[in-house]
């Protein structure tokens, strides 16, 4: 047995699953942790568990991103109920140890957790379906009113600064001077690129500065990836990866599912005439969160969404390009040059929301 594979089901035995072990999965489209789908056979029939070993270089403090974790999936549990639906399939259930603890420490791998996978769900990284980015938009508007009163002060800060896009700029400009994998010569012309966007890209944070934009809990990484929809029917059924909920702004949310739901390709796409903002999409989307969002957003906060989409689009591609010159240290790379891809295409994205921009505001206005 592999070494992977005798970690995972040292895991699975200390957070006590029954059943049979069968196999396991690995799950790529996550840049950060390690995430595994692994079977076991119980009562006749097949029971999968999502299995994560937590990035602890990203996640410095994992157990507060485990409290965290823990305290919201309680409450939006508590939501549903009280409106006498089962909430089984509509939020994460994470598995506890014997200790009664929602993680446990591997001596030669670190910090690792479990959840069981939620029946009959499937995700997309990318999808053309309108139907579904419409589903997507109103999973992460639904968050949002689930969360809407949620005591903000009890949640830790698990990445401090996390879209101070003010500060992701100044970030590059460090790795630009550390230089440290000797790349900076051949990506002038993207940070050329990115600097044109800087003024645009810090609005938001800028507005939430000045007071006009307020504080929410959001979930802080609304990738396409991060709602799991019913495989029958396409309605969605849960937000996953709750490891970035923290205080932010509701544009970072929306502006962050358009970037990834919105776009015509991949986060990595190399052949940038096809990368643009799919209008038909954005409109999917924004009907969806809107209407699910309801009447919760002041009159500021629905300005700022289509915003929201340049900032996060700019910030994201800012972030893969200070790891391309850092060395890729925080975003797993699947190839040698794809934090730099990635960094192009976002760049051509945020450019062609720029030109976009107008009408992508008409768009939220008409919901
Ligand atoms: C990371 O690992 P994943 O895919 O959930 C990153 C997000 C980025 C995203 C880009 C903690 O999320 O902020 O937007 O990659 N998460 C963290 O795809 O940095
Ligand atoms: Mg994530």
């Amino acid at each position: 047995m592999q070494q992977e594979e005798s970690q995972i089901l040292e895991v699975c035995r200390r957070f006590g699953l029954k059943g049979e072990y069968k196999y396991y999965e690995v799950i790529n489209s996550g840049h950060i942790n390690s995430t595994y789908k692994v079977f076991f056979f119980r009562d006749g029939e097949m029971k999968d568990y999502i299995v994560q070993r937590v990035n602890t270089y990203v996640f410095q403090n994992p157990l507060d991103v485990m409290e965290n974790i823990a305290q919201v999936t309680e409450y939006i549990r508590a939501k549903i109920k009280a409106t006498g639906a089962t909430a089984k399939r509509s939020v994460l259930h994470y598995a506890t140890t014997e200790n009664g603890d929602y993680y446990t420490v591997l001596d030669d791998s670190g910090f690792w957790r479990c959840c069981r996978y939620i029946d009959d769900s499937v995700s997309f990284t990318q999808t053309d379906d309108l139907k579904i980015i419409e589903e997507s938009g109103k999973a992460f508007g639904k968050f949002q009113t689930y969360l809407a009163d949620f005591p903000v002060k009890n949640l830790h800060i698990v990445i401090p600064h996390f879209h101070n896009t003010i500060k992701r700029y100044g970030a590059l400009q460090e790795a630009m001077e550390r230089n440290a994998a000797g790349r900076l010569d051949e990506v002038q012309d993207v940070i050329a690129g990115y600097k044109a966007m800087e003024a645009l890209a810090i609005k938001p944070y800028q507005l939430q500065r000045a007071g006009v934009l307020p504080l929410r809990v959001t979930h802080n990484d609304t990738k396409t990836s991060n709602v799991l929809f019913d495989a029958k029917t396409g309605e969605y059924l849960a937000v996953i990866d709750l490891d970035t909920v923290m205080p932010g702004l509701v544009a970072f949310d929306f502006g962050d599912a358009i970037r990834v739901a919105a776009s015509t390709v991949d986060e990595d796409e190399k052949d940038l005439s096809k990368v643009a903002l799919d209008l038909e999409k954005y409109e999917a989307f924004t009907r969806g969160f809107v209407r699910a969002i309801g009447d919760m957003l002041s009159k500021d906060e629905k300005n700022s969404l289509a915003l929201g989409a340049i900032a996060m689009t700019t910030e994201c591609g800012v972030r893969f390009l200070t790891d391309y010159l850092d060395g890729d240290k925080y975003f797993r790379i699947h190839y040698p040059d794809q934090n730099l891809a990635r960094a192009k295409c976002h760049l051509a994205l945020a450019q062609d929301m720029e030109r976009k921009l107008v009408k992508m505001q008409e768009i939220v206005g008409k919901y």
